[in-house]
């Protein structure tokens, strides 16, 4: 039977209770479910197995003699091997080949799953089930799998192979079907595909329609939020710089009807500093090389390499890439999403004040160090692009004014002092306008004001990453990485077998890497990563080494942390081991902003630096305006970075709680962004740390679909062939299964439900339609009859 239970009729539909969706002809169970990787197996003549070489990789062979521990093993070109016997694996037969799902797998062992992903990935087919989860493979090249026909096909259900589309379309029948919201929580390292995965999942939801053209403004966010904040990375040449989750609105009809961003915690530090070989946001680059000349010349805008923030890094071009070409893309996608021509020009008046504020340098006037910026064509230039005055802009790069008593005293600013004031200056700047343009497309985009219907929202953050010198940025990322890990788990594997054994079903435990104790370390009150990062951070005296020195006092008991050398310390993240150097980290914690920032940018004539400030205000947790000169540092009060970071995932998180979760990890098969490389260690590391393998087994042994007994008894009793109307739920349930003889090993009758194998239900279901279908046409005929 390969039956969905899509198949629907006019009683009782609500009470299926389904915990994964498309119904697959079941797996053969093997009794030796245990399937680690170390498991021996008697190693029998003749059998293929896998054998781990030297080098760590696994290869196929075949054994032509076993004695005593040993085997002798052959491998392809005639090789012969000599192997401890307990080194050897079971492989699959041949038949088993590439199977679209890992479940279908008779040995699941690792050497098994990496081959049966690389089989597929040869041939360029990069998506594979693994259970409920679709893994998907990053081809780093055009892969024929996507557009209109595909589409439609995944639609019709004319093809079933795993794809972000068919995952897509469960999430859309699900929607309705359960009328629940959906999420689809696309995960993975960076440059492993998340945000290319939540474009095609995106792509196929815009396929749906909406009318007045919503789902194609919806699909044109895309080209603007990249522009604006992704920018190439040692790992990735378009890496996310910000988390994203988009809500897609449907009306009851099902036809879209709006959507909403949500943006997490841009990386601004990167618009004033960046690594050798990387980038800044690639706005600024399409800028440079796609403005047209009436612009360019409005804007005094130069080429790339005359601008120090873009210099410091030393590349301005990424391979493949044709930034002109890009800026005309995202200068026609701010038109679709309706802003006006003139906000557009405001946008480039300030990304090239950005740029133009990097060259402003400073000289010394006094025998204190005081500084003042130098009267220079960068100076003035940004002074016109924001439309303040030069003396205004000197004096907020130059100055701090501070109320002592009722006197407000104005203290000069040494050169570092200056540079911070001037790069924080442009931080904000960046910062403001990327979220006032989040703010503009969602206005856009909020067609259907009236939010009746149900919604799917697609979370794309940052991914995993760990680089030679890891900051705050890192530290932030990896954090909200092991978040969505933890949220991943808790559906997987807590929840799952929660119910089991709360239902008192027999099950035998599956484990898995809870990453619980990492969370642990940096939620912790008072003593975790993050409140000891706040409490430092509101120390005067605070610096990034005190800091370290506080986690290495408090924290080195814990299995997770480690302290390292000087200002360093390690964490073991759930995707590996992470060092974090913690220069920087209070500072960027603290994000002080200056009000004399905010002054300058609300004395500004043009519209944009105004609205900033004004937004700016509003950040800060306790009003200032009215005390704009506060006594010490004259900076506003406001939550920490950290926290507010924390405060964003864990809403999200709630968001996510309440909605049907769909998952897709994405994985990354080599380091150099190359096709056709797949590098096993590579990829089983990424497959190891999400639990790839053990949601595989878990689906398999498990028990997906559930019912309760009286749901049960309700939508299937009828079909008994004995009179059973006195009996309780639980008694007509194990008759209905023992009249269809429901093999004993495919269901488990747990207190409250019962539970099912995949697949088991629709032999039922299909009973049930059947009869249904007989007694609807009796009945019409009856009413003829009676007419
Ligand atoms: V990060 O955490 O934002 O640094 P992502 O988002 O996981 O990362 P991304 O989607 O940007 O990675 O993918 C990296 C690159 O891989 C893309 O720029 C594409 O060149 C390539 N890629 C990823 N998925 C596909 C695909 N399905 N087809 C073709 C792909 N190329
Ligand atoms: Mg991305």
């Amino acid at each position: 039977f390969n039956v969905t239970v899509e198949a629907r009729s006019s009683v009782g539909d609500e009470d299926l209770d389904l915990a994964t969706t498309p119904l697959r002809p079941f797996a053969p169970l093997r009794t030796e479910s245990k399937w680690s990787d170390t498991t021996p197996y008697s190693a029998k003549k003749k059998l293929q197995s896998w054998i781990q070489l030297s080098n760590g990789n696994w290869e196929l062979g075949k054994v032509l003699s076993t004695s005593g521990t040993e085997s002798v093993v052959s491998l392809s070109e005639g090789k012969v091997l000599k192997v401890n016997s307990e080194s050897l694996l079971p492989a699959n037969p041949d038949i088993l080949d590439g199977v679209d799902d890992l479940m279908q797998l008779s040995y699941l062992n690792e050497p098994s799953v990496l081959y049966n992903l690389q089989y597929r990935y040869n041939q360029d087919i990069i998506y594979t089930k693994a259970g409920p989860v679709l893994v998907a493979i990053n081809p780093f090249k055009k892969v024929p799998l996507y557009g209109d026909n595909y589409i439609e096909a995944y639609k019709r259900k004319s093809i079933e192979s795993p794809h972000v589309y068919a995952i897509t379309d469960t999430a859309i029948r699900e929607m309705r079907r359960d009328e629940v919201n959906q999420s689809i929580i696309i995960s993975g390292e960076s440059g492993a595909g998340k945000t290319e995965t939540a474009k095609i999942a995106m792509q196929y939801l815009a396929a749906l329609g909406g009318g007045s053209g919503i789902e194609y403004e919806i699909l044109k966010t895309n080209p603007i939020l990249e522009a604006f904040g992704n920018a190439k990375t040692s790992r990735n040449d378009n890496s996310s710089r910000f988390g994203k989750l988009i809500e897609i609105h449907f009306s009851e009809t099902g036809k879209i009807s709006g959507a909403m961003i949500q943006t997490f915690l841009l990386e601004k530090s990167r618009v004033v500093q960046c690594a050798e070989g990387e980038r800044s946001y690639h706005i600024f680059y399409q800028l440079c090389a796609g403005a047209p000349l009436a612009l360019g010349e409005k804007l005094n805008l130069k080429s790339a390499n005359e601008y120090k923030y873009l210099r410091q890094s030393n590349c301005y071009s990424i391979s493949g890439l044709d930034d002109a070409e890009q800026f005309r893309i995202v200068m026609e996608a701010l038109d679709i999403v309706h802003v006006s021509k003139e906000d557009q020009e405001s946008v480039f008046k300030m990304l090239t004040a950005v740029l133009w504020l990097g060259n402003v340098s400073f000289t010394v006037i006094d025998n204190e160090n005081h500084v003042e910026p130098v009267a220079d064509e960068g100076l003035t230039t940004v002074a016109n692009l924001i439309e303040c005055t030069v003396t205004e802009l000197k004096l907020a790069l130059s100055t701090r004014k501070m109320r002592v008593g009722n006197d407000t005293i104005v203290q000069k600013l040494t050169k570092s002092q200056a540079i911070d004031t001037r790069d924080a200056l442009a931080k904000s700047i960046y910062s403001c306008l990327f979220d006032w343009l989040v703010e503009q497309i969602n206005k856009s985009l909020a067609v259907g004001k009236r939010r009746t219907g149900r919604s799917i929202s697609i979370l794309d953050i940052y991914g995993f990453e760990s680089f030679d010198s890891n900051s705050f940025e890192q530290f932030c990322i990896n954090y909200a990485n092991e978040r969505l890990q933890q949220h991943f788990n808790r559906h997987l594997f807590k929840l799952e077998q929660e119910e089991y054994i709360q239902d008192g079903i027999d099950w035998a435990r599956v484990d898995f890497e809870d990453n619980q104790d990492c969370l642990n370390l940096f939620e912790k009150k008072p003593l975790g990563l993050l409140s000891l990062l706040d409490e430092e951070s509101t120390f005067p005296n605070g610096t990034d080494l005190t800091f370290a020195n506080k986690l290495k006092q408090h924290l080195n008991s814990n299995s997770c942390f480690r302290g390292e050398r000087g200002k360093a310390f390690s964490v073991s993240h759930y995707a590996g081991e992470v060092i974090y150097d913690t220069s920087g980290f209070l500072e960027k914690n603290r994000d002080l902003l200056h009000l004399d920032t905010i002054q300058l940018l609300s004395s500004c004539k043009c519209h944009l630096p105004q609205v900033f400030a004004s937004s700016l205000l509003a950040q800060s947790e306790k009003p200032v305006v009215g005390a704009l000169y506060k006594s010490g540092g004259a900076d506003s009060q406001k939550l920490s970075v950290a926290a507010k970071f924390k405060g964003q995932l864990f809403q999200l998180m709630q968001r996510l709680e309440s909605t049907t979760p769909h998952f897709i990890r994405c994985i990354k098969p080599n380091n150099v962004q190359s096709p056709g490389m797949y590098e096993q260690e590579l990829v089983l590391q990424q497959l190891r740390c999400c639990g790839v393998l053990e949601v595989v087994r878990i689906s398999r042994s498990g028990f997906p679909t559930r019912m309760t007994h009286q749901k049960f008894a309700r939508r299937y009793g009828f079909l008994l062939l004995d009179n059973v109307a006195s009996q309780d739920p639980l008694s007509v349930s194990v008759a209905i299964l023992h009249q269809f003889n429901i093999l004993p090993e495919m269901y488990q009758v747990g207190y409250t439900k019962l539970f099912f194998r995949t697949g088991q239900i629709g032999v039922l279901e299909d009973t049930r339609n059947c009869t249904l279908h007989g007694i609807l046409r009796v009945q019409s005929c009856f009413r003829g009859h009676q007419a």
